[in-house]
């Protein structure tokens, strides 16, 4: 049982989501409290029915605090979550600030629960696209190793915020009253379209969201050795994002076999039935907790090639759930 629970960024996307999964999950606490900037102190937010009053995230608001989940930009978990680990908290961290630092545990329960144990006061939630597709390849990976990733992604525009999925709405509409729409968050008009970009250029033609697919997955895996190569793309899609996959493992598994481990592994739902057109779309999987996998196919000249079709709601798995089962898990210790 947690004495007091403090969600950061309580009132954004993910915040909301994070209040919903502490009370479906079960997290046990004796007091919640809601922490945000200026902009949204002094809201009333209702949760499990109480309604609670959103403090102003500062300092001294981590007082007595034992543990917490913040969902924020980067540059606001760089300032705040340092308070709270100072007063004695530990921080489940969903921003990518401190993912990649060698103190921080990079925790996703169902594939490396046991890095908790090593927290130094700040555990880390990895970012969307890598969680759900290293739920995927956990289970082939602990079966017959890993050689080898090659993906790419469909990522829906919840990923880059509340405002992104609005100006994804506004963009259609003008494009379909034959207007030209806006790119006020995006590189370029979003609306029927695809953005081969997410994030800005980081290393050797990679952007910043491709190269924390491949850091992230070492990281988690804690393996270098993976050769890991993504092309992240943004689509017109709300809520859910979807990857194509292709891996190599170690050694060469059987299509049963392959099935028979996403269908026993955790955190997955298999739905691949191609003839009778069933296989995992975002649209179906928004507000689901797990990672969806389907399309399952070995590679016709490789003996150890696997493709798949992955497909996750990247504001839950992606984010909040993962977030909230890290928190179960500590609380459990
Ligand atoms: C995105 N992965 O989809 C990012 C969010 N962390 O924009």
């Amino acid at each position: 049982m947690i004495k007091t629970l403090a969600v950061v960024g309580a009132t954004g996307a993910v915040g909301q989501i994070v209040l919903e999964e502490i009370q479906k999950q079960g997290v046990q606490y004796e007091a919640l409290k809601l922490l945000a900037s200026s902009r949204s102190a002094g809201k009333t937010v209702q949760v499990a029915g109480q309604d609670i009053t959103v403090e102003l995230m500062e300092p001294a608001a981590f007082e007595g605090v034992d543990v917490v989940i913040a969902s924020t930009p980067d540059e606001v978990a760089a300032e705040c979550v340092p308070w709270a680990v100072e007063r004695g908290a530990v921080v489940v961290d969903e921003s990518a600030f401190y993912r990649m630092d060698p103190r921080v545990p990079l925790v996703i329960p169902e594939v490396n629960p046991q890095a908790i144990a090593k927290h130094q006061g700040i555990i880390a939630s990895p970012n969307c696209s890598t969680t759900q597709m290293v739920v995927a390849l956990h289970p082939l990976r602990q079966a017959a190793g890993l050689k080898r990733v090659v993906v790419s992604t469909y990522q829906a525009v919840s990923g880059a915020g509340l405002a992104a999925q609005q100006e994804l709405l506004n963009n259609t509409q003008s494009r379909l009253s034959g207007q030209t729409g806006s790119a006020a968050i995006f590189q370029h008009d979003i609306a029927l379209n695809l953005i081969p970009q997410i994030g800005s250029h980081k290393h050797a033609g990679f952007t910043s969201e491709e190269m924390k697919m491949v850091l992230e997955t070492h990281k988690i895996f804690e393996d270098d050795s993976i050769a890991v190569n993504a092309t992240c793309v943004r689509v017109p899609v709300l809520i859910g994002h979807s990857e194509s996959i292709y891996c190599e493992t170690a050694e060469p598994l059987e299509l049963e076999q392959i099935f028979e481990l996403f269908r026993s592994a955790e955190g997955v739902t298999l739905i691949d039935d191609l003839p009778n057109k069933s296989y995992p779309m975002p649209r179906d999987c928004a507000d689901q907790p797990d990672v969806f996998v389907g399309r399952v196919r070995k590679d016709l000249n490789h003996p150890c090639g696997i493709s798949f079709w992955c497909v996750s709601d990247n504001l839950r798995k992606g984010a909040a759930t993962n977030a909230v089962q890290i928190c179960k898990l500590l609380s459990a210790r």
